[in-house]
């Protein structure tokens, strides 16, 4: 092979370059750091996206899509994300609904976030359940069953009496009064839930039901910003429990307020539950079939003993306590009331109700789908005067 003449003197400029190059990184400490980052990495990249960003309790995802949107917390300008999960307690039959629910939460947020789910159960999943709501995301999920000591009904129950519960409930025609199933519900999402083994890694959750809808697309990280607020738990819903499921809880958290005074937070939102200074409960309650809450305030002293003290008394099986009264009562009162965060921004519907922006500002930045006139925010069942009050 011949070379001609020209190509000769490229080829004698290029290997003399390259000599210079490596007498200098030899020779020139600040030259040599200078330049092999540069020329190194076009070598020795190895490592996928994942691994810029400091989000430990994550698995990588090397599935060659773009990354996620994740946004900065506290402003550092580290790219990093909340330690976070959307979380769906559902029965295998729940599973249409189950489609519904994250097909919205994917297309109004987590397509972008692809923030991991945790599935709960407390039978084995499906395959079909599986592999039904697999097709319908690239964030990782995981389906969990639930251990039965945090799911069923005690043995110290006195079953005669809860029974009798269940019987006087069901002559008063209170919704899901004979049913035991969904007072292990609302027990296991009262104290269980966050000490779950596919929990235990996760500091924020999502609560999200089958068959509900989200309105809005979110252009920010709820959870980044619940972080950046120092915020604890946080609503889209407040209205009023029916008092028939509930008539000894009241008097029970009384109790607890006075024998351990100390829980209790100087700036609570008693305002928002009581109109005469926490003598009575007005019934008003955040609706927590939608939740984004930091679990560590579940799992601290003071939750842990205030829930221990209410299921002591059986109240979760002999009346019909639901989980919303419990974890409304003690955000109101265990935290101050700034780490109670409404979002308004997030129009959100589990049928009956529907929070949908009423701000024309909000509603349009979010390409909110929903009709402002049918909000429950103000309407006839909704405890958002007695929120707005406590700011007053
Ligand atoms: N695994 C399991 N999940 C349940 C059971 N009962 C309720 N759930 C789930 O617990 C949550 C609350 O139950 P729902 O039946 O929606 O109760 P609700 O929101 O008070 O009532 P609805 O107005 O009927 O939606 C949902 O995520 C359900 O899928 C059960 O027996 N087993
Ligand atoms: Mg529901």
């Amino acid at each position: 092979m011949t070379i001609n003449r020209p190509a000769r003197y490229v080829i004698l400029s290029l290997g003399i370059l390259i000599a210079l190059h490596f007498l200098l990184a030899a020779t020139h400490e600040s030259y040599n750091s200078a330049t092999s980052s540069a020329l190194g990495g076009v070598w020795s990249k190895t490592t996928t996206y994942q691994d810029d960003f400091a989000v430990p309790a994550y698995p990588v995802l090397d599935d060659g899509l773009p990354p996620p949107r994740w946004t900065s917390v506290g402003g550092t300008g580290n790219s990093t994300r909340a330690n976070a999960t959307l979380l769906m307690l559902a029965r295998n039959s729940d599973v249409n609904g189950a489609v519904q629910s994250i097909r919205s939460i994917e297309d109004r947020f987590n397509r972008e976030y692809r923030y991991p789910y945790v599935f709960l159960n407390e039978e084995p999943w499906t395959e079909e359940f599986k592999k039904r709501i697999s097709a319908l995301t690239h964030a990782p999920i995981e389906f969990g069953v639930i251990p039965h000591d945090m799911w069923y009904q005690p043995d110290w129950i006195d079953e005669e009496r809860a029974t009798e519960g269940r019987k006087k409930m069901e002559d008063q025609g209170i919704i899901y009064a004979g049913s035991v199933s969904y007072r292990n519900m609302c027990r296991f999402n009262s104290g269980f839930f966050f000490k779950h083994e596919l929990l235990a890694k996760y500091k924020w959750y999502w609560r999200i039901e089958p068959d509900v809808l989200f309105h809005c697309t979110l252009d920010f990280d709820p959870f980044v910003y619940m972080e950046e607020q120092k915020k604890v738990y946080a609503f889209t819903i407040s209205l009023f429990e029916w008092s028939a499921t509930i008539p000894t809880l009241w008097d029970t958290v009384k109790d607890f307020m006075n024998k351990f005074p100390e829980s209790v937070s100087p700036d609570n939102a008693m305002g928002f539950m009581s109109e005469n200074g926490g003598q009575d409960f007005n019934m008003c309650h955040f609706w927590s079939n939608f939740e984004i809450a930091d679990m560590d305030f579940w799992r601290g002293d003071v939750y842990t003993k205030f829930f221990e003290f209410l299921d002591a008394t059986g109240g979760f099986y002999y009346e019909r306590w639901g989980d919303a009264p419990v974890h409304s009562i003690a955000a109101s009162l265990f935290l101050p009331k700034s780490k109670i965060h409404f979002f308004n921004e997030i129009g959100y519907e589990h049928p009956p109700n529907m929070h949908c922006p009423q701000d024309d500002e909000v509603w349009k930045r979010g390409m909110c789908g929903c009709e402002q006139a049918k909000t429950h925010d103000y309407g006839p069942y909704s405890c958002q005067h007695q929120w707005d009050r406590i700011f007053r």
